[in-house]
């Protein structure tokens, strides 16, 4: 299916150049499904891509997890990844003022040569998505970022009264931000998230697994398809596939029930 019919108004909206990329691989992989690749060594990490690269859409990092990171190690699994067709998102929770995120986009681990999204807090105002883009264009390189409008984490502060929104009028209107994160384990924060952001803006969810309830250390989680029916663009998915056993056939599965979910929502 032609990827403006799959994905409706955002097809149209939408207004950050790594968004069309993002809709077009999930209709080419047919999967939702961003993988957060939590695992702490570099074999761990290839083999992982290795079981269920063919079954995802996105490869979500936090490149200062791994223990044996080398920059060499680094490239090579992110051309593992481009082979798989997947875009590649560093969750670095990014937080200062714009000049600092700039250069943190740089440093040893040079995310703005790698990540084509990446996280950031608006706490320290909205500059810090110019700051991002900066340290992209330094390289020659655009990505887009998502801003945290939720959390899936029990007792987070995001939302405190006000500050959801806040978020939400800060980035809708710049172009470098490609959505924002919405609470995956709560479906109706996540409508009305979607409320406020319309169609212009993505909104990726972290706190889903097939196995609904609390995780660990106040990670909770809400069942895929009822974030998607709310608003969802994407899956953040880790343990719920890397812990398993048959790794490949669980992301399968989160790949098939995230794709005719979209169908559905679209249809
Ligand atoms: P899990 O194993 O599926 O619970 O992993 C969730 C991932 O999503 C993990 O990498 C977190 O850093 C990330 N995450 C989250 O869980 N909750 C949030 O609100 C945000 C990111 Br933002």
């Amino acid at each position: 299916m032609e990827p403006a019919e799959v994905w409706g108004a955002r097809w149209d909206a939408c207004d950050n150049p790594m968004v069309r990329r993002y809709m077009e691989g999930v209709c080419r992989k047919q999967s939702l499904v961003i993988l957060a690749a939590d695992l702490r060594t570099m074999a761990g990490l290839n083999d992982l891509i290795d079981n269920v690269g063919p079954h995802i859409a996105a490869l979500k990092t936090h490149v200062d997890l791994v223990d044996d990171w080398t920059a060499e190690s680094w490239g090579l699994l992110c051309e593992k990844a481009s082979a798989h067709d997947l875009l590649i998102f560093e969750d670095r929770k990014f937080a200062d003022i714009g000049p600092i995120s700039r250069g943190q986009m740089a440093g040893a681990y040079d995310i703005r040569t790698w990540a084509n999204v990446v996280t950031a807090h608006g706490i320290s105002g909205p500059d810090i998505v110019d700051g991002l883009c900066a340290g992209w264009n330094d390289v020659g390189n655009e990505g887009g970022v998502l801003l945290l409008a939720q959390m899936s984490s029990r007792g987070n502060l995001l939302g405190l009264e006000g500050y959801t929104d806040s978020m939400v009028s800060a980035g809708i209107a710049n172009p470098g931000v490609f959505g924002f994160i919405g609470n995956g384990s709560r479906a109706d924060e996540l409508t009305e998230l979607r409320t406020k952001v319309g169609d212009r803006k993505l909104i990726w969810t972290p706190g889903v697994n097939l196995a609904v309830g609390d995780g660990e250390m106040g990670q909770r989680y809400g069942h895929p398809r009822d974030a998607i029916l709310a608003g969802s663009d994407g899956i953040i998915v880790g343990s719920g596939i890397y812990k398993s056993e048959t790794p490949g056939d669980v992301a399968e599965a989160y790949a098939k029930l995230s794709w005719d979910t979209l169908l559905e929502r679209s249809g």
